[in-house]
């Protein structure tokens, strides 16, 4: 009988690199950067310090450390730096100085991806909006007003990274940087200027002197000595522009992002790793997960528009800071296989060969030192003669040889463990009765509906709204009376550049217009009552978040830009409003109550209105005890903005869902993969549960404010607490991998044979139960395993036994259990 155990053999290591020596200048040749006379295969992961908080950092970057992760690379935000021309914020979640120097502590490189224009899903792409008014200014392009708002802020950032010695070549972590982002995929659209626009950028960079190398990714024409470097979801067919520089990718998309109104994709960690993997098989020495962490788009810092607040990627590391399995443990596994690579993959370059049809073989050979790579990457299993010997490869998946003989990892083969994650729901437990403060329950102000500013101004026509509000907040208001003679019923046509509006009239909802991510603009038309004599239209208009990518994407405008007519009136004529004179009011009058909860003003604690636009709630509660990572679930509210003792968590709109086909329940990693291929989450609100950083919670007395734009019921509003219950591990007989080369690195107790792996995701946890095991041929997924057609009646409580004695200490180091010391009584 031939069994296949699902107990095989397992792949650990905890052997993480840490730089030994720094102060060296960095260099590169045509293999690699070289680090202190040293060339290095490296692998990075980007984590954007404003997506997180600094108490989070540490622990994040511990948590990239002990994956494998060499370098952390950032994008510097301007927009968050200089949030007027001349003012400066490096404070909080800004502070970079302070996440460069954690990235230190930790041990790990950093690369430090200046721009400035950043793109990255975030708001105008990381440009200060005041930019746009700078006379003459062309963004991206050879403009002399443009050129030296770039430099300025280039040279700011590269000065205060040197005075506090952060370069490699004066002992600190940044040993790249990088100048633009991903232009060759634009430039052709500005012509010959964008030519000289990249000459003066790379020159400009380069006479900063970090002397740390300088990468622009997606630039096929970058001057030397700018390596150009790659971005995308595979990156094994591309080569720098000289053979003087080494293969470098900068983004490799970890997942994707997500917008209101679009469904959450998801890449499997099966293709991620053969990405990889062929990278670093096709000579490649850097590549960077795009994103290792990505965290949460808080306040009004994400871009689009439509881009959601949470920022989570899919990436190793989820939005709440939770290693994300198996993801982050196979490219753990992966990240070792190609250190233990490292001499060969430094000393030449590889050579390759095909030795079947869809199968390729690198061979890195140097004298006593030889690494090979295996892929397959067709879509069925395959085996393969190699070097006299024979392997087995399965479809769209990369074996690695550190000794070009023995199997240490294969990209579609995780061993690592898989975890159940689950959310505690909790209502809010509001704080009672202290005296200075009786509120129990929700209070709420309502928002004047149109004009209500002393700063309101009239002007004949329809404004551009960013020109306008220079982004100050996200909403306008287009005002206007008309008097009538009689009564009628008329259709209100609105046409808007985005990205959403509501109407009133004669201060009542009337109805709304909501673009999406593909298209942002609005075409509404709505039946409105109109009476004799005056009549007031109040139109608020929005935007949701900045548009950040395209050529010209500065100038791409929003808000009611019109027609507006009034159609369908009882004579059958039209009334064309757009250049009537129309009163504009920029923001709310209440916009500041989200950051100072508006302590000195009367809040209504009368009867609470509910599915009514525009009102502001207010409660105070208690936080979720614990340390889980907290979450508000905004199910049962419309759109809004909320803040968590003053600080904005973030846009919320529960209420803009996916659309209901286009998912899958089992994605396939096998074939070339695309931000569509593995949609989940259809039919479903895009994002209905809104990350609240612990450390911005007190135990008590915690002010919840929101702005309900459209309608809803806070009352409806729950707490959730991410926990990780349950974990799930697998090994196999079929695992082709030997145990003794990974066992030279090998910590205590593992032995030889194969070896399950356990691991609690937090250091207090300990493992209480074994829920499942079977020894034979089980099914399903973890969660949802089946005892198979064989299984071991003993498997359960051998594994119980086995396993809860274990783990009685609270520690979340890895644990193994050698499944050889058991063999013979499972079989029985
Ligand atoms: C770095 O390079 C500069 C000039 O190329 C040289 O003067 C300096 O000594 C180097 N520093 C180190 C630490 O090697
Ligand atoms: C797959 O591998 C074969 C053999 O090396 C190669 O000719 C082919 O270009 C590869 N296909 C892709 C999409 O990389
Ligand atoms: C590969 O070889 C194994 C063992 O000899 C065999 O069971 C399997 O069917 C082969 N697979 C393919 C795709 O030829
Ligand atoms: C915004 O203002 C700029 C100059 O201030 C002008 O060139 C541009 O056309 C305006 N954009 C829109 C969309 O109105
Ligand atoms: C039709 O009605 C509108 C609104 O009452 C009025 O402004 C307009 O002058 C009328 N047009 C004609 C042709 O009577
Ligand atoms: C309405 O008026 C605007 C501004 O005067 C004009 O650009 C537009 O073409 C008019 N639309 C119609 C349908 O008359
Ligand atoms: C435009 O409307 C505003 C507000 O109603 C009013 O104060 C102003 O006088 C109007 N301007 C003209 C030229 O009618
Ligand atoms: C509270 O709201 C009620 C109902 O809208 C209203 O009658 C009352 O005047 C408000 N009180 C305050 C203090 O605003
Ligand atoms: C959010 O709350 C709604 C009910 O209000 C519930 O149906 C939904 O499952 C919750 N979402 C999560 C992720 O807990
Ligand atoms: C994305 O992948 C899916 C599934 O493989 C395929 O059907 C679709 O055409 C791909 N889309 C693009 C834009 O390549
Ligand atoms: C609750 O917090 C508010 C705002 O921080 C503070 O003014 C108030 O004194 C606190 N009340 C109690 C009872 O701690
Ligand atoms: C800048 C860039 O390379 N953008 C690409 C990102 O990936 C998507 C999906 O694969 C492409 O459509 C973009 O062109």
């Amino acid at each position: 009988m031939k069994v296949t155990h699902i107990l095989s053999v397992l792949v650990w290591f905890f052997c993480v690199y840490v730089p030994t020596s720094f102060c060296a200048n960095v260099t590169y040749d045509q293999r690699a950067l070289v680090i202190d006379g040293k060339r290095r295969v490296l692998v990075s992961g980007s984590i954007h310090y404003p997506r997180s908080t600094p108490e989070m950092w540490p622990d994040i970057i511990k948590k990239s450390k002990d994956g494998g992760i060499d370098v952390i690379d950032t994008y510097v935000f301007w927009n968050l730096h200089e949030p007027v021309r001349g003012q400066y914020n490096f404070e909080g979640r800004a502070d970079l100085v302070k996440f460069v120097k954690a990235v230190a502590a930790a041990g790990l490189y950093v690369h430090l991806r200046i721009g400035p224009y950043a793109c990255a899903e975030w708001n105008y792409g990381g440009f200060p909006l005041w930019l746009h008014f700078i006379p003459g200014i062309e963004f991206r392009t050879d403009n002399k007003p443009f050129e030296e708002e770039m430099k300025r802020f280039t040279a700011k950032i590269v000065d205060m990274m040197k005075q506090e010695k952060l370069y490699t070549s004066q002992g600190g972590p940044i040993i790249l940087s990088q100048i633009e982002n991903e232009y060759g995929d634009i430039d052709a659209a500005y012509g010959p200027a964008a030519e000289s626009y990249i000459k003066w950028a790379a020159s400009m960079a380069t006479s900063l002197d970090t002397g740390v190398p300088w990468v622009m990714c997606q630039q096929a024409d970058a001057p030397d000595p700018i390596i150009n470097t790659c971005n995308g979801f595979y990156c094994h067919n591309f080569y720098p522009n000289s053979n003087s520089k080494p293969k470098m990718w900068t983004e490799n998309w970890s997942g994707w992002y997500f917008s209101y109104g679009g469904a959450v994709p998801y890449r499997p960690v099966e293709d991620l790793a053969f990405a990889v993997a062929y990278f670093y098989q096709r000579g490649g020495t850097f590549q960077s997960y795009y994103m290792y962490h990505g965290g949460t788009n808080f306040g009004r810092v994400s871009g689009g528009p439509f881009i959601a607040t949470s920022y989570d990627y899919d990436a190793p590391i989820d939005e709440y800071g939770i290693i994300r399995q198996p993801k982050w443990g196979h490219l753990k596994d992966l990240h070792k296989a190609i250190k233990l690579c490292e001499e060969a993959l430094i000393a030449t370059d590889p050579t390759v060969t095909s030795p079947g049809p869809n199968i390729e073989a690198a061979v890195y050979k140097k004298g006593a030192v030889c690494a090979a790579f295996l892929a397959n990457n067709g879509t069925s299993d395959a085996n393969v003669t190699f070097n006299g010997n024979s392997y087995q490869l399965p479809a769209w998946s990369i074996s690695i040889l550190p000794d070009c003989k023995n199997v240490v990892f294969n990209t579609a083969k995780i061993n690592s463990v898989s975890m159940i994650s689950s959310f505690t729901t909790e209502t809010l437990k509001e704080k009672v009765g202290s005296s200075d403060d009786c509120s129990s329950g929700w209070s709420w102000i309502s928002e004047p509906i149109g004009i209500s500013k002393a700063d309101s101004f009239s002007k004949f026509g329809l404004l551009d709204q960013i020109n306008t509000t220079s982004d100050r907040s996200d909403y306008l208001w287009y005002s206007l009376s008309i008097n009538l003679d009689a009564g009628t019923q008329a259709v209100l046509h609105i046409e808007s550049l985005g990205h959403a509006l509501h109407a009133f009239i004669n201060g009542k909802f009337a109805g709304s217009g909501t673009g999406n991510r593909d298209n942002a603009q609005v075409k509404v038309d709505i039946p409105i009552t109109l009476v004799a004599g005056k009549n007031t239209i109040d139109l608020l208009s929005l935007t949701v978040g900045v548009q950040n990518y395209g050529a010209f994407f500065d100038k791409k405008g929003a808000g009611i830009t019109g027609p507006v007519i009034l159609n369908g009136l009882k004579n059958g004529s039209s009334l064309n409003l757009s250049s009537q004179n129309w009163t504009y009011q920029i923001g709310l009058k209440d916009e500041d109550l989200g950051p100072s909860s508006g302590s000195s003003r009367q809040w209504n604690q009368s009867t609470l209105p509910t599915n009514q636009p525009l009102i502001w709630y207010k409660t105070n509660f208690v936080a979720p005890s614990g340390s889980d990572p907290v979450a508000i679930n905004f199910t049962g509210m419309g759109k809004g903005e909320a803040w968590v003792n003053g600080q904005s968590i973030g846009r919320y709109w529960p209420t803009y869902a996916a659309p209901s086909d286009g998912c899958t329940d089992s994605c396939n990693y096998i074939g070339a993969y695309n931000a569509s291929k593995c949609l989940q989450n259809c039919g479903k609100p895009s994002q209905s549960l809104y990350h609240v950083p612990r450390s911005w919670l007190r135990p008590e007395n915690n002010t919840l404010v929101l702005f309900e734009e459209t309608g809803g019921n806070p009352k409806h509003i729950t707490f959730t607490t991410k926990q990780i219950g349950s974990v799930c591990s697998r090994v196999s007989e079929s695992h082709p991998l030997p145990v003794d080369l990974w066992n030279s690195n090998a910590e205590s107790g593992r032995g030889v044979g194969p070896v399950l792996l356990l691991e609690c995701p937090y250091p207090n946890q300990v493992i209480s139960s074994i829920k499942f095991a079977s020894f034979g041929t089980p099914l399903g997924t973890c969660g949802n395993f089946k005892q198979g057609g064989c299984s071991s009646k003993n498997a359960l409580s051998i594994v119980q036994k086995a396993i809860v004695c274990l783990d009685t200490s609270p520690s979340n180091k890895p644990k193994y259990w050698n499944v050889n010391n058991s063999f013979w009584e499972l079989l029985s």
